[in-house]
């Protein structure tokens, strides 16, 4: 067979014919196309909230929550300026609201997590149903629920919020709609959702709410540090993941949510957990403890209520100063679905 070769000019000249026929010649971008294993674009980062929130407090002083529709100062990847992201694929944020404030009813098909920080006397209501946000909770807002969030207290209250925005906006799937109302009407009675589905049993006809999301909008914090350090009481710290469970759907036994995996890990005082790499990107809060992260060839001091980063596919460790209780959240639940999800241990 003979091999055709041509000057790299010649093959330029080619390529200057292609594009206006809106054509591109694949073996230029085949590497890139199809590489080894991933290399995300997100960079490895660490966010201290000792930095942070200063400026979320003075963004309280700029504009009202209802102004802004959400007051809230997004957490953008350094990696990735502009694009609203925190990780390649998930978006993350520190939403402000003020004593008395009101962020307005509205719903959309992004799906949305909150992890509280800090403040007493915020609520979110979802479905008719308000829920009282506290240090460590975990909550939902499923893709298309109602969704406002205000604050009784006294105090200023703050949490991370995640949403899948990137994801959805890959799809170009993404709907919003106003309530008509700044709150929506509250037909249950708070605590109503926890008590029948995120009490070890369920309805006797068990339907989901919200579709594909878990019908528990609140996990107490409460209840997830106990199950961990019961947890921890019995087989101790697993090598790579310490100790470490996921929130779960009470109706399949699922992920909490159908494109954002949620869990909490305990790194015991003093315990080290060895490099694990997996595909998914992840965005870490600190809840409680001091852990030094190393993600990468970076290593990252987290103070209470620090938030960092991992990107996909890239080594992470924990070692413990404090009994340490780490949220995290990624995609994982959307790239196993769709058969794409994969880990490494060291
Ligand atoms: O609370 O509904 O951080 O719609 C970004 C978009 C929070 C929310 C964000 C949102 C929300």
């Amino acid at each position: 067979m003979s091999v055709p070769s041509s000057s790299p000019e010649q093959r330029k000249a080619f390529y200057d014919r292609l594009e206006p026929q809106n054509l591109a010649p694949l073996w230029e971008k085949l590497k890139g196309l199809l590489p080894d294993e991933p290399k995300s674009k997100a960079a490895p980062h660490r966010w201290r909230y000792s930095d942070v929130r200063p400026l979320v407090m003075e963004s309280g002083k700029l504009l009202t929550a209802q102004e802004a529709e959400r007051r809230v100062l997004v957490l953008e990847n350094p990696a990735l300026p502009g694009m609203s992201r925190a990780t390649s694929t998930m978006y993350a944020g520190i939403q402000l609201i003020m004593p008395g404030e009101t962020a307005p009813a509205h719903r959309h098909t992004p799906s949305a997590l909150r992890f509280m920080l800090e403040g007493e006397g915020a609520f979110t209501a979802v479905g008719g149903e308000r829920t009282t946000m506290k240090r460590g909770d975990f909550i939902i807002t499923p893709s298309w629920a109602f969704h406002d969030h205000g604050n009784e207290g006294t105090e200023p209250c703050a949490w991370l919020d995640g949403l899948d925005l990137p994801l959805v906006a890959f799809f170009e799937a993404g709907f919003n709609e106003h309530y008509n109302d700044e709150r929506q009407s509250i037909v249950r009675p708070e605590g109503d959702a926890l008590a029948r589905f995120g009490s070890n049993m369920l309805p006797l006809n068990a339907t989901s709410r919200y579709g594909m999301t878990t019908p528990i909008f609140n996990y107490p914090y409460e209840r997830t540090r106990a199950a961990l350090v019961a947890a921890a009481n019995g087989d101790g710290p697993d090598s790579h993941e310490a100790v470490t469970l996921r929130y779960s759907n009470p109706i399949d036994g699922g992920w909490a949510m159908p494109t954002m995996a949620a869990w909490m890990t305990f790194v015991p005082k003093g315990f080290e957990t060895k490099p694990i790499r997996s595909t998914d990107g992840i965005v870490m809060a600190l809840g409680e403890g001091a852990v030094v992260t190393r993600i990468g060839d970076k290593t990252f001091d987290m103070a209470e209520k620090d938030i960092a980063v991992a990107p996909g596919w890239t080594w992470r460790s924990f070692k413990a100063q404090q009994d340490s209780f780490i949220f995290c959240f990624s995609d994982r639940v959307a790239q196993e679905k769709l058969g794409l999800w994969r880990e490494q241990r060291s």
